[in-house]
């Protein structure tokens, strides 16, 4: 860690997430000389390439406007570089490498053959108009083309970037190479993308916290859940919670929480969606619009009493004080949809409480895996139908968390699931590693 903090200074998300997976591969990689021998974690920990550029447009009054725009290609050891692109004014590179980083694990556990990597831009979406939305995605196509493609680094969506950001970038791409070819994945259908995919982390994140709970003999029916976020990922979360019978009482940006107790019903869900992805209001005007909701401004929903947790919004969301709340509110499940949103001091929390703990890296792994099942349409120039697709992603969320429970089960019979993924995601990749020598 010491070289690793030295060679990054400052970059504390990615510090943090590192540290998480070496504490959880030291043993692996001790009683494994071949791994220890290849240096394949100090080699994992430094990207394969990181590429840094400003991105210049023009604004709706004629002003021109600098960003900065990157890509980390961590590791393409076991398939081309594959991860999202984030748009928002936190990100920097220390940022992008832990999300990439965390990507590397993650896209490992899908079983997919897909590599890690992460990008985007500390460009501010929220009140710009679609015409600048526009411009800014093909003014950071204009350098990024040169660096992707169907079988090197295929992008996708993140905090900030949806539907229509990778309809513009998919735009700019064509354009700029002639090509017609599945370089970036959560297409539109009319663009080659998948069913489902949308849909594919916020559902993934719900089949995982069954599976969790099928190993204590319990189900998601009649359950309460906390959901923060209110974009992609938590809308989805509260649909498929709906599905199973449960109850999401809370949803969350970043003016505050929404609390309802009588659940975010289908018709109250899609009346979130139309607000976030249509008008891109602010959820705040959820509780003028529904009686019996109230708004908490500036506060986070982990206060709120509930049966499972559902964090979907951004990394650190939820420290150890919320954790203690949640496990004193009789939280029995967290299954993560955003990446690294519990602190360490938190999950410290949860696994003293001995309660359910999906991290993200394989709870919320169905967004990617779906990704994964575009590149492979793409490729055929072939479709799949909602249901297979469907079929699919459940297929993959119950692989996961098998391979979980086998690297993370103790003496005792609990599950590390946080343990179990590092291990069994790091596995593939370090094999991998090593079988193609330095
Ligand atoms: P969206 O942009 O659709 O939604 C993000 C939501 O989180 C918004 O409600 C936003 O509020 C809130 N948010 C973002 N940043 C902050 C912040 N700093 N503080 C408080 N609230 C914040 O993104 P997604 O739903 O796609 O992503 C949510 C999480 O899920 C991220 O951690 C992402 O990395 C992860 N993820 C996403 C996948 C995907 O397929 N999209 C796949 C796997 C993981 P506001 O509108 O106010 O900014
Ligand atoms: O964090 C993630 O896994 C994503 N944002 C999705 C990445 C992808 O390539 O679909």
């Amino acid at each position: 860690m010491e070289t690793v903090v030295a060679g990054s200074p400052g970059e504390k998300e990615f510090h943090q997430a590192v540290r998480e997976v070496a504490r959880s591969v030291m043993p692996v990689i001790a009683a494994n000389k071949a791994y220890a021998e290849a240096r394949v974690l100090e080699r994992l920990a430094v990207p394969d390439r990181v590429i840094a550029f400003r991105v210049t447009w023009v604004d709706d009054r004629g002003a021109i406007q600098i960003n900065r725009g990157y890509r980390v290609q961590m590791s393409n050891a076991i398939g081309p570089y594959k991860g999202g692109l984030r748009f928002h004014p936190s990100v920097n590179l220390g940022v992008l490498k832990f999300l990439a980083f965390e990507q590397v694990f993650k896209n490992s556990l899908t079983t997919l053959p897909m590599g890690g990597a992460k990008g985007g831009s500390d460009f501010d979406p929220h009140g710009r108009s679609d015409g600048e939305v526009m411009r800014f995605c093909q003014a950071f196509m204009n350098e990024l083309f040169r660096h992707i493609g169907p079988d090197v680094d295929v992008p996708a969506g993140d905090i900030g970037v949806g539907g229509r950001e990778i309809g513009y970038l998919f735009g700019q791409y064509r354009r700029l190479t002639n090509r017609f070819h599945g370089v970036l994945t959560g297409k539109g259908l009319n663009l080659g993308g998948s069913r489902l995919r949308p849909e594919a982390t916020g559902y993934g994140t719900v089949y995982f916290a069954q599976e969790m709970l099928a190993t204590r003999g319990d189900a998601l029916a009649g359950k309460t859940a906390t959901v923060s976020g209110s974009g992609n990922v938590a809308q989805y979360t509260v649909e498929k919670l709906n599905e199973f019978g449960a109850k999401a009482v809370t949803l969350s940006d970043s003016g505050g929480t929404i609390v309802d107790r009588e659940g975010i019903v289908p018709e109250k869900l899609a009346w979130v969606k139309e607000l976030k992805n249509g008008r891109r209001g602010r959820i705040q005007e959820y509780a003028d619009q529904f009686k019996g909701a109230t708004y908490l401004a500036g506060r986070r929903p982990w206060s709120v009493p509930c049966d499972l947790a559902f964090p979907s919004a951004t990394q650190n969301e939820l420290d150890g004080e919320d954790a203690g709340a949640l496990v004193k509110g009789g939280c029995l499940c967290v299954s993560e949809g955003a990446n690294m949103p519990s602190t360490p001091e938190a999950i410290d929390v949860f696994r003293e409480a001995r309660i359910l703990y999906g991290p993200g890296k394989a709870a919320n792994a169905g967004g990617v895996a779906v990704s994964g099942l575009e590149m492979t349409q793409n490729a055929g120039c072939m479709r799949r139908g909602r249901d297979d697709v469907d079929r699919q992603l459940q297929s993959i969320m119950k692989s996961i968390h098998a391979n979980c429970v086998r690297f993370g089960r103790e003496d005792d019979g609990f599950v590390d699931y946080l343990k179990g993924a590092n291990i069994a995601g790091f596995t593939k990749v370090a094999d991998a590693i090593v079988e193609q020598g330095v």
